[in-house]
C-alpha cells in the first residue's frame, strides 16, 4: 500500500487529492518527455508484476544489441539496488531509484533521475517501474512508449483482471516462452483474444531472456519507434 495513491483506495486518500496529485504528475511528465525529446533518448516504460521476468529482458536486449545502441536503465524498486546492478553488469548504464513504501515510479522520481549524467547521451531509456501491475499504470513518466512484460506462469487471464494496464500499453512481451512445454494448459488464443478485448490496438510479441527466442523482434519494435514508420499490430509468435 503506497501513501500517494492509496491504491485507488479514496478512504485512504481522497479522490480530489488524488487527482491534483496526477495532474502535478503529468506536468512533470510532459517536461521529462521534452527533456527526453531534446536529448534524442526513447524512453520506454517497462511494467509488469513482480518477477515477470522484466530485468531478464534488459539483460537480454543488452546481450543482443552487443553495443550496437547505446543503453541506459532506471529501474525502480521499494528496495535493494540489485536490478541495477545486474544491468550494469549487461552492459547498461543506470540509475537506481528506490521508492521505500511507493508501489509505482512516479514524474518527479524519474526527473530526478534523469539529470544524472548516464541518460542524456543514450539512444534508449529503459525505465523499469516496480513490479505491480496495477498503480504504475495511471503514472505518466514522459515515456514514448509503454510496455507490459506479462509471463506464461500469470495466466492468459491477466488483461481481463488488470485491464487499465494493458489497456494504456502500446506493447505486451509475452516472457519467458522457453517454459511453455511445461505448461500444457496454457492457451496462446485465449492471451490474444483478452489482450484484443482490452488493449485499443493489440500488439504483443513472445520472448524467452533464456534462449533468446523473439528478443530480435523486440529489437526490431524498438528501433521502430526511432523512424516514422507507424508500428505493426497483431501478434507474432517466433519461428
Ligand atoms: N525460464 C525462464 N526464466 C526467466 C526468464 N526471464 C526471467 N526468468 C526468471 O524469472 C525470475 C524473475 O526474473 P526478473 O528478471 O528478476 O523479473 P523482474 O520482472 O525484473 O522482477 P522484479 O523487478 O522483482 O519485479 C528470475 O528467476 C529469472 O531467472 C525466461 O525467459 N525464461
Ligand atoms: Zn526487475
Ligand atoms: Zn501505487
Ligand atoms: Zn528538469
Amino acid at each position: 500500500m503506497c501513501d500517494d495513491c492509496g491504491c485507488g483506495d479514496t478512504r485512504i486518500v481522497p479522490l480530489e487529492l488524488h487527482e491534483r496529485l496526477l495532474a502535478g504528475n503529468d506536468r512533470t511528465a510532459a517536461h521529462n518527455r521534452e527533456h527526453l525529446r531534446s536529448h534524442g533518448v526513447v524512453a520506454i516504460n517497462l511494467m509488469g508484476s513482480p518477477g515477470a521476468g522484466k530485468t531478464a529482458l534488459l539483460e537480454a536486449t543488452a546481450r543482443n544489441f552487443k553495443g550496437r545502441e547505446r543503453l541506459a536503465a532506471i529501474t525502480g524498486d521499494l528496495e535493494t539496488e540489485r536490478d541495477a546492478d545486474r544491468v550494469r553488469a549487461a552492459g547498461i548504464r543506470a540509475g537506481a531509484i528506490t521508492t521505500g513504501s511507493a508501489c509505482h515510479l512516479d514524474a518527479e522520481m524519474v526527473h530526478h533521475a534523469l539529470h544524472g549524467d548516464f541518460v542524456h547521451d543514450a539512444d534508449y531509456l529503459f525505465i523499469e517501474n516496480v513490479g505491480n501491475l496495477v498503480c504504475p499504470a495511471i503514472y505518466d513518466l514522459g515515456q514514448q512508449a509503454s510496455v507490459v512484460a506479462l509471463s506464461v506462469t500469470e495466466g492468459e487471464d491477466k488483461p481481463l483482471k488488470y485491464p487499465v494496464m494493458f489497456r494504456n500499453a502500446d506493447l505486451v512481451v509475452v516472457t519467458k516462452i522457453d517454459l511453455l512445454p511445461a505448461l500444457p494448459e496454457y492457451d496462446l488464443a485465449a492471451l490474444e483474444q483478452a489482450l484484443a478485448a482490452v488493449m485499443p490496438v493489440p500488439r504483443v510479441l513472445y520472448v524467452s531472456a533464456k534462449t533468446g527466442r523473439g528478443i530480435d523482434s523486440w529489437m526490431s519494435w524498438m528501433q521502430r519507434l526511432r523512424s516514422p514508420q507507424p508500428l505493426e499490430t497483431g501478434a507474432t509468435m517466433p519461428g
